[in-house]
C-alpha cells in the first residue's frame, strides 16, 4: 500500500506514539482500582496522560478535556500539550481526551472502564459543550439506517432488518438512569434485548460499531465529550451516529450559546461532531469488557490490551503490550 500524503504531518508514527499515552494511563488508573476513590483514579489517569503527552513530538490544544481551566488543572479545553508546544513548524494537532472514561467502574472494579483519546490536524473534532447528548450508534451493518428523530420502536425495526435477524435477537445498550425510564420500557415492549449499563456509554458506543461484541446499538443520553470521541472512533469503524444536545439547565442552554451552538435542535451526524480527515483514536483497558482487556499486573511486569484506529490509514489494530520491570518469562496470554 502507497503510504498516504502527510502534508499536515498527521502521521501514523504519530498516532501510534498515542497508544503510549493511553496505556499510560491505564496503568495508573489501574492501580486504584476496587479503592472507591473515583476522583483519585481519575487524577492519576489524568496525571500520566499529560506526562507522556509531553513526550511527543507536536504542538497540540486539548479541545475536549476534564473542564474548563478554573475546574481542571491539568487536561483543560484550550491547554497546549506536546514537546514543541507553539512551535511554529511542529505538527499542529487537537486532542479529546477521556484520561478514565467509567470513574465509578474503575472505583468499584467493574467492567468497561477505559483509557481513551481521539486526536486529528487542527479543527477536526468538535468543541462541544459539557452538556447532555442523546444519542445513537450503530455499526457498518445499519450504517444508514438510524433516525434518531424516528420512534425507538421505528429504529430497532430497521436496525433488526439490517442485520436479517428477529427483533429477538438485537441487543441495544442503555445507561441505567432514572431519564431513561420511558426508553427502556419502549425497547422492552418492542422485544429487543438491553444491556443496562452503569456508567461508560462511550465503551458501549464502540462495542455497538465492532462486530462479534454481542451488541447492536447503543442509545440514550449521555455525555457530549464522550459523545465527540465516540464519533472519531465510529468515523473510524464505518459505522452510523447521530446525536442532537440536550441541555437540562438554564445555564447549559447559557453555555451553548456562548460557545456559538444556538440551534438545540440540530442533529449531528459522526462526520460532523468529529470532522477530521486524519482521525486517530485510542483506547487501553483499565478494567476487562466488551472490546479489551483490562491491565493485569504479574510479578514483574504489566500487561495492557489497546485498541488503535487511523481513520485516513484505515487501519484499525489491537495492541497488546508487556512492561518489563524485570525481564521474566512472557506468556502468549
Ligand atoms: C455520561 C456518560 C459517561 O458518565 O457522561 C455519564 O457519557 C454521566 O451521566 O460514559 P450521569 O450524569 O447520568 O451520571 C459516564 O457514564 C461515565 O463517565
Amino acid at each position: 500500500m502507497r503510504p498516504r500524503e502527510q502534508e499536515d504531518g498527521m502521521n501514523l508514527n504519530l498516532g501510534l506514539q498515542f497508544v503510549y499515552v493511553t496505556e499510560q494511563a491505564a496503568i495508573a488508573a489501574a492501580r486504584t482500582m476496587g479503592q472507591g476513590n473515583r476522583k483519585h483514579s481519575d487524577h492519576v489517569a489524568v496525571e500520566a496522560m499529560r506526562a507522556r503527552m509531553d513526550t511527543l513530538q507536536m504542538d497540540a490544544t486539548i479541545v475536549i478535556g476534564e473542564g474548563e481551566r478554573d475546574k481542571a488543572p491539568m487536561l483543560y479545553e484550550g491547554e497546549k500539550v506536546g514537546a514543541l508546544k507553539d512551535q511554529p513548524d511542529a505538527i499542529k494537532v487537537s486532542i479529546a481526551v477521556d484520561p478514565l472514561e467509567g470513574t465509578n467502574l474503575c472505583a468499584t472494579g467493574s467492567a468497561n472502564a477505559i483509557a481513551v483519546l481521539a486526536a486529528s490536524e487542527m479543527g477536526g473534532l468538535l468543541q462541544a459543550p459539557d452538556v447532555y447528548m442523546e444519542k445513537i450508534v450503530v455499526g457498518p451493518t445499519a450504517r444508514g439506517k438510524i433516525d434518531i428523530e424516528a420512534p425507538i420502536e421505528e429504529n430497532i425495526k430497521r436496525i433488526a432488518r439490517a442485520f436479517e435477524r428477529d427483533i429477538a435477537e438485537i441487543t441495544l445498550v442503555v445507561l441505567e438512569r432514572d431519564r431513561h425510564e420511558d426508553l427502556i420500557s419502549r425497547i422492552r415492549k418492542a422485544g429487543a434485548r438491553i444491556k443496562l449499563i452503569t456508567d461508560g456509554d462511550l465503551s458501549a458506543g464502540i462495542a455497538a460499531a465492532v462486530r462479534g461484541t454481542g451488541v447492536h446499538g447503543a442509545v440514550g443520553i449521555g455525555g457530549s465529550p464522550e459523545g465527540v470521541i465516540t464519533a472519531a472512533a465510529v468515523r473510524c469503524l464505518g459505522g452510523d451516529m447521530q446525536a442532537r444536545f440536550h441541555p437540562t439547565e438554564p445555564w447549559q442552554e447559557k453555555r451553548m450559546s456562548d460557545l456559538g451552538f444556538t440551534d438545540f435542535n440540530k442533529v449531528y451526524d459522526a462526520e460532523e461532531l468529529a470532522p477530521g480527515k486524519n482521525l486517530f483514536f485510542c483506547a487501553t483497558g483499565v478494567t476487562s469488557g466488551d472490546l479489551l482487556q483490562g491491565v493485569r499486573f504479574f510479578g514483574g511486569g504489566v500487561r495492557t490490551s489497546s485498541i488503535f484506529m487511523s481513520y485516513a490509514d484505515r487501519i484499525i489494530r489491537f495492541i497488546d503490550s508487556v512492561y518489563q520491570e524485570e525481564r521474566v518469562p512472557v506468556s502468549l496470554r
